[in-house]
């Protein structure tokens, strides 16, 4: 078996990813066992002349290696700000109305992604499988087959797939689904994802479903597949004696989410209002404690959303508070994560209301950090990833207000005999499917696609664009023609 490379945006810390409890671990474990190479990006913003390097900074842990590169300044604007986190993230999480599509940002973003390839080509060895991880490197496969490499290349997508029409907005989609062609395995959170991408392929760039269920494009052959990311659940799992568990006096709900537009925050607010509004014998007697620590402080969306949340928690708690009782505690900062564990399992309710989320791993370390013989209750929105899986849940729509209140009235009302029931069956498929889980099957089913099925010769890019052009061409063409 060869080595594991990994390409992502930002690499984990190899000496503490024991202590992360999500993929990290697994993917560090596998790094540790078969060797290998983790390149990324270092979280530091150099010089202009930074944007001419191809050989990282490395950092030894044992058998595995992490390799970073700078950004510069505009690289980081157009790359990351831009392309990454203002034109793909909005779109594929379906908000093709606060996506900038600014001139510039995708050619920044494809520049960054051909560094990153010459910077890790010269490291390659032929018996090494490739895993790109995330939205930020989606071209990156694409440019490793153009410097010749043939090894097996596999891709991870963390976030959802729009469907198709939305997919269709991005004026350079073309291009992206040119680079999605380049891997022989793509990975995807949900069957609906996968569902997503397979009609994308077909409407907009006509792929093709062969009978061995692989799509052919860009005269490519390439799996498409769903593996729902998951986690360490022995992070997660409280060992200390029970009696240690601080008690509460009110009964609390909790939320843990990244300050980000897409988790349906404000959602969460307005509904736990509702409940209040709703149900006034709860008054006095639970809490929602919504942990929300910043991230992408520099996007406008992102100011906007804090700011509406902090107009939303402060009208709650005036409307709604006692002098000994504060409805809404509103923690705009990050917990550590030996607290979080604790704070997970001190909450009767796990309130999780993404409006369009890839998988949510809050959804499953609050079932896994909670105490078996005495539950909590998940409440979780249909349009997070995890709601394939995870179906004990009680799943809610986050754009109805009305049914998550009651949600909220159901979990706090639910017996014991009930939460055990459902706690059991969410826990042990946490448990089945864990973190390591999703590593050993990715990589098998990389390493077997591409044994299975001997590489199609790389086709350069522009070679690809060009039939693909004339496809399209052709297809315009082709319906005048019937009706003639
Ligand atoms: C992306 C996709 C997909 C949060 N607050 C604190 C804290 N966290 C940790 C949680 C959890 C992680 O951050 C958040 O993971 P999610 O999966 O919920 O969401 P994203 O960050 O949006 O992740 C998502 C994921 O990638 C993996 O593929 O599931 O759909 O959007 O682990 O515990 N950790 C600490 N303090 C906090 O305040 N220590």
């Amino acid at each position: 078996m060869g080595r594991l490379v990994l390409i992502s945006n930002r690499v984990a810390d190899l000496s503490k990813a024991s202590q992360a409890g999500g993929m990290a671990v697994a993917l560090a474990d596998t790094l540790r066992t078969r060797g290998g190479l983790w390149l990324g990006w270092s979280g530091k913003i150099g010089e202009r002349r930074d944007e001419q390097r191809s050989d990282p900074d490395f950092t030894k842990f044992g058998n595995a290696t992490v390799a970073t590169l700078p950004l510069s300044a505009r690289e980081h604007e157009a790359y990351y700000i831009g392309y990454s986190n203002n034109v793909l993230w909005p779109v594929f999480h379906d908000r093709l109305d606060i996506a900038q599509f600014e001139a510039g940002y995708y050619q920044r973003y494809l520049e960054v992604n051909k560094r990153f390839a010459r910077a890790l080509h010269p490291l390659l060895r032929p018996d090494d499988s490739i895993w790109v991880h995330d939205y930020h490197m989606i071209p990156l496969g694409m440019e490793l087959r153009a410097l010749g490499v043939t090894n097996p290349i596999g891709f991870f997508l963390h976030i959802p797939v729009p469907p198709a029409q939305t997919f269709l907005a991005i004026p350079e989609h073309r291009e992206l689904a040119r680079g999605l062609a380049a891997y022989d395995l793509i990975g995807l959170q949900t069957k609906v994802d996968v569902g997503n991408l397979i009609d994308y392929l077909q409407d907009g760039v006509f792929g093709r479903i062969l009978q061995d269920g692989r799509i052919r494009a860009f005269d490519r052959e390439l799996s498409i597949a769903a593996f729902p990311v998951a986690i360490d659940v022995d992070a997660f799992v409280d060992s200390r004696p029970k009696h240690t568990a601080k008690k509460l006096s009110t009964t609390r709900i909790l939320g843990v989410d990244r300050l980000d537009y897409t988790k349906g925050l404000p959602q969460k607010f307005r509904a736990f209002s509702r409940f209040l509004e709703k149900y006034p014998d709860y008054h006095g007697k639970v809490l929602l404690s919504q942990i929300a620590p910043p991230t992408r402080e520099t996007v406008t969306a992102y100011a906007d959303i804090r700011h509406e949340l902090e107009t939303l928690s402060g009208r709650i708690n005036g409307r709604f508070g006692e002098l000994d009782w504060v409805p809404i505690q509103y923690i705009h900062r990050s917990t550590p994560r030996k607290l979080l564990v604790d704070v997970y399992r001190n909450s009767r309710v796990g309130f999780v209301t993404p409006l369009r989320d890839g998988m949510n791993l809050v959804a499953k370390e609050y079932v896994a950090a909670q105490d078996p013989d005495d539950p909590g209750v998940l409440i979780l929105s249909r349009f997070a990833g995890a709601a394939e899986q995870l179906q004990e849940a009680l799943i809610v729509n986050p754009y109805d207000i009305e049914e998550m209140a009651d949600a909220l009235k159901k979990a706090l009302d639910m017996d014991l005999t009930e939460r055990r029931e459902r706690h059991e069956a969410l826990l042990s498929d946490i448990r089945r499917n864990d973190t390591y889980a999703w590593c050993r099957s990715f990589l098998d089913s990389l390493e077997s696609t591409s044994r299975s099925a001997p590489l199609a010769i790389p086709t350069s890019p522009s070679e690809a664009a060009r039939r693909a052009l004339q496809e399209i061409e052709m297809a315009r063409v082709a319906p005048r023609a019937r009706h003639q």
